[in-house]
């Protein structure tokens, strides 16, 4: 709808201070996981009297901030909420009480919480109270707010961005093996940027073999980050002990084969530092079944994932409709040989069957191109 706007004028007031409780929303950026961003605006006789984002998971939320700020002025006002106030007891108590306690007398929201202990109930609490509920404000923008957020709500597992970096010719390394370094200093500054901004950071082991890699974040404008969760894909569970991954600062997540989850080698790895080992069961094929993972990993409250795996392990989460986005850089480099970034054994044969991107946009990054997108139908 923002799109289509000529002039501030066109925008109604509920769609103003909605994109207002939008943007504050969006302040707190991935801190809040497991839980959405939220931002509220309480507003009486045309005038702003309150404001909150939800900050972090555990802490009040974003209509509790805005309700205090306001203090009893709040009897009257309005109240802009980007998701549906909750009804539930979590870790705090239900805001569409706090909103009815302090005498709110209309609630516009953007959308319906999918949270399962809510969805709905939130919305029918303030309307039983008499409260005037107006929804579907500024939906698709509240939507994409939340986008990870709701993935994991409706699957139950991670959003997952797959980010790759290829020569022209869409190699990885060279028949070799080499691959220091593909894609330039900018474009691997952005990375690590990229994982400062996720839950968790998955390779498989080839890469693990191959690259030895740390997994941190290294950025040397950001003192104190947060480090992700780093994930190994390791169905036979090969990963040496002397691994670099294992003893870098924040936690490793270890998934192998159940029947491959011998005490030895797992003691010698969680012996390493924050290293966890899980066990998952096997597909027809012997390998590990990707969506169990997942769905651990989202049980264990991680939203977002950056997946940087090579041929093997990408390969299969494309096929299997695992990937939510891509990231991929292209380096002006033609190899002309040597490994491809993605290597499947079930070929696609018809033109029509291939995997079809959308929102696709390309910048420049450094001499190297930025290609993002969404993977079809998501
Ligand atoms: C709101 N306003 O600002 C947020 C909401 O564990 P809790 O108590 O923090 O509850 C988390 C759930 O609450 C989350 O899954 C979602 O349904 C809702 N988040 N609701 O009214 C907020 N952050
Ligand atoms: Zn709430």
């Amino acid at each position: 709808a923002l799109a289509n706007l000529h002039s501030f004028l066109d925008e109604s007031e509920d769609e103003r201070w909605m994109r207002m409780a939008l943007s504050l929303a969006a302040t707190a950026g991935s801190q809040t996981h497991p839980n959405p961003r939220v931002g509220c605006v309480l507003v009486k006789e045309g005038q702003l009297i309150g404001q909150g984002a939800h900050l972090r998971a555990g802490t009040p939320h974003a209509e509790i901030h805005a309700l205090r700020q306001a203090g009893p002025e709040a009897k009257g006002a309005t109240a802009y909420v980007t998701l549906e106030p909750c009804s539930h007891y979590g870790r705090t108590p239900p805001c569409a009480d706090a909103l009815i306690q302090a005498g709110i007398k209309r609630v516009v929201l953007a959308m319906v919480d999918p949270d399962l202990r809510v969805s709905g109930r939130g919305a029918a609490k303030l309307q039983a109270a008499g409260i005037d509920v107006k929804m579907g404000v500024m939906e698709e923008e509240a939507r994409r707010l939340n986008k990870p957020y709701l993935h994991v709500q409706t699957t139950h597992m991670p959003y997952v961005v797959w980010k790759t970096a290829s020569t022209l010719d869409g190699r990885m390394a060279t028949s070799t093996g080499d691959s220091r370094w593909v894609s330039g200093e900018k474009s691997r500054q952005m990375v690590h940027y990229w994982r400062s901004r996720v839950d968790a950071v998955m390779v498989g082991i080839g890469t693990v073999l191959a690259d030895n890699p740390q997994l941190t974040v290294r950025l040397s404008h950001m003192r104190d980050v947060r480090q992700p969760i780093r994930i190994v894909i390791d169905t036979h569970l090969h990963t040496p002990p002397a691994a670099r991954l294992l003893s870098e600062p924040g936690r490793t997540l270890i998934y192998c084969g159940q029947q491959f989850l011998q005490s030895e080698q797992k003691e010698e790895l969680i012996s390493q530092g924050d290293v966890e080992v899980v066990g998952v069961a096997t597909d027809v094929n012997g390998r590990l079944d990707l969506r169990a993972m997942l769905a651990d990993l989202a049980n264990r409250q991680v939203v977002t994932v950056l997946l940087e795996s090579g041929p093997t392990l990408s390969t299969s989460f494309l096929e299997q409709g695992l990937v939510q986005e891509i990231a991929w850089f292209m380096a002006p480099k033609l190899l002309l040989s040597g490994k491809s970034t993605l290597l499947s054994q079930q070929p696609i044969t018809r033109m029509s069957d291939a995997l079809q991107l959308d929102s696709v946009k390309v910048r420049m990054v450094g001499q190297d191109i930025l290609l993002t997108a969404v993977l079809g139908g998501q």
